[in-house]
């Protein structure tokens, strides 16, 4: 198997679960920089140019980080990154949409691609506003999903997985303060051995 993904991207939710799950795969950075996620080499892979997408042993591409997510976990079950049951299935889906699909693209990217969101300057700083406040909406509707259980289902599962980089960019990306909770949250996972190695792959901490 092959993660495409770029450092301190969305990918990094995949990256986890390949090093929680813990059988050899390959990475292949797309490097943003030289907007490698518009070339042709990458577009014959996501013709999306997005990251990340995770190309199976058989050549096919899977992409979007849910189905990502939910795949890897179906189908290592001994990893046990997904609750056996149809109710619990249904919420990580659930929080693995809100947190990539409104979260995040509406936003963080707000944030982080400001310019795409208005053709002029001067209304820059509205839109960086309206992503910080949906991002801190978005907190504050996971917060109490948490509670005051260690992960988000209570035992750690792909949507722990999908959330830390939500947290994590909001620590150390976008200045966004977190709540206790969501602060000793984000230190329980920047604790697990997987995250860590993860972090340390794509030159973060
Ligand atoms: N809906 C996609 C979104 C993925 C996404 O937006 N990835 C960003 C990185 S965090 C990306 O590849 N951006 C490249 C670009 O838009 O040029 C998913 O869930 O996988």
């Amino acid at each position: 198997m092959k993660l495409f993904y770029s450092p301190n991207a969305c990918s990094m939710a995949i990256h986890i679960i390949l090093e929680e799950i813990g059988k050899p795969y390959e990475l292949a950075l797309v490097n943003f920089a030289e907007a490698a996620q518009y070339k042709p080499e990458y577009l014959a892979v996501n013709p999306k140019s997005k990251v990340p997408a995770l190309m199976r042993d058989d050549g096919t591409v899977l992409t979007e980080l849910p189905a990502i997510a939910w795949y890897l976990a179906k189908t290592n079950p001994q990893a046990s990154l997904l609750p056996n049951d149809i109710e619990s299935e249904a919420r990580v889906l659930e929080l693995l949409e809100y947190m990539t699909a409104t979260v995040h693209m509406r936003g963080y990217t707000r944030i982080f691609r400001t310019a795409t969101f208005t053709p002029s300057p001067a209304d820059e700083p509205k839109v960086v506003e309206a992503g910080r406040n949906m991002v801190i909406h978005g907190l504050q509707i996971l917060e109490p999903v948490l509670g005051d259980k260690d992960y988000l289902l209570g035992q750690y599962s792909i949507a722990d997985c999908g959330f830390f980089y939500i947290v994590y960019w909001a620590s150390r990306r976008a200045n966004i303060p977190l709540s206790p909770a969501l602060q000793a949250y984000l230190d329980r996972l920047l604790a697990r051995p997987a995250v860590a190695r993860m972090l340390a792959s794509e030159g973060l901490r």
